[in-house]
């Protein structure tokens, strides 16, 4: 990640009535940031429950004078993903489902789209634990596992919807938290790169594209290139509860944990009922990333390009699984289209 430069982000009111203010502001801003929508004993009992979980397998330690903890344990292969017997737990969390459902949260967003709102399945999937990283700014490259990679969600659910990213507990600069970039949503969809496996999102700039084609990776998907414009970042210092409501065109990425506490946050997608949805929306995001694993498998199978591969999985992802054929069929008529 380039250096980032920060400013705060203005906040709305959570009683704003106004559907035409608040969609309004959407539109031109790109984001709408809540202080404190979540209710606070709800938000309070998902935490302390997912710190228990966190100190009963080693990752969290009891501090009274610290919540949160980092005990120096990182995860092992994929304890803590969604698929991952931790990530499971966190999932099925009840006080978690009325923190999604949480009825502040849905009077805002009904305001906002002007109709009832319908929360995605896969957002019991979505509690981000975010580990320390210490590595030097300059050594780290756009690629590092330990923070989110610039992108927009638009590139990964193409229908109209909102994130809403929700502080679980307090996270300050060192913390690190949701950076967006601002008005970045005003420019269509960015080209979102691929190596492999590996996602690496939207290049900063025209430099760091070139270094990722030098290391062999693609883009797969949009239209965008990076420019070397300034480009300014909103961040606050967020508290637990506050909630940032964004475009699926924001660009965003993760900043870095550099406190001794693991950052715990929450992405959540919500639609106005009856709007066109993808078929992530319906599933939990294990079943989701169990079709994605098993396409990618199916495809790197192939006598084929990696770059092939990876456009066909890309729109192997689009559809989701298919009724009518098998996976190798689906995978063989999308490797045809983009070869
Ligand atoms: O919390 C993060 O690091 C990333 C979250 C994110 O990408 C999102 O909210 O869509
Ligand atoms: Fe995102």
């Amino acid at each position: 990640m380039v250096d980032l430069s920060l400013a705060p982000l203005q906040a709305v009111e959570a009683s704003t009535g106004d559907h035409s203010a608040l969609s309004q502001r959407l539109q031109a801003e790109g984001y709408l940031f809540v202080r404190g929508l979540i209710d606070r004993d709800n938000l309070g009992r998902v935490r302390s429950e997912i710190g228990r979980l966190l100190i009963r397998h080693g990752f969290a330690v009891d501090d009274p004078r610290l919540e949160l903890k980092w005990s120096g344990r990182m995860p092992e292969s994929d304890e803590l993903t969604p698929s991952g017997p931790i990530g499971r737990m966190i999932g099925d969390l009840p006080s978690l489902t009325e923190v999604i459902h949480d009825r502040g949260l849905f009077r805002f967003l009904e305001v906002l789209f002007d109709g009832e709102v319908f929360s995605w399945v896969e957002n019991a999937d979505r509690v981000r634990i975010v580990f320390q990283d210490l590595t030097p700014a300059k050594t780290r490259g756009q690629h590092f596992d330990y923070v989110t990679p610039a992108h927009q969600d638009g590139y990964h659910f193409r229908v109209a919807f909102v994130t809403c990213w929700v502080a679980l507990m307090d996270i300050d600069r060192t913390t690190g938290g949701l950076a967006i970039c601002k008005r970045s949503h005003r420019e269509g969809m960015h080209q979102h790169w691929y190596r492999g496996s590996h996602y690496l999102g939207i290049p900063q700039n025209a430099d760091q594209a070139r270094e990722m084609a030098r290391m062999g990776a693609v883009p797969v998907a949009g239209e965008a290139v990076p420019d070397d414009s300034p480009k300014t970042w909103l961040r606050s210092d967020y508290r637990a509860g506050d909630v940032l409501i964004f475009h699926p065109h924001m660009i965003h990425c993760g900043l870095p944990n550099r406190s001794p506490q693991l950052r715990v946050s929450a992405d959540f997608r919500y639609q106005r009922r009856g709007d066109p949805t993808v078929w992530q929306s319906g599933h939990r995001l294990f079943e989701c990333h169990k079709f994605l694993d098993a396409a990618r498998t199916c495809l790197e199978g192939m006598d084929i390009e990696q770059g092939v591969a990876d456009r066909a999985w890309e729109l192997m992802r689009r559809h989701g699984p298919s009724p009518e054929m098998d996976l190798p069929t689906q995978a063989r008529q999308m490797v045809d289209r983009v070869a």
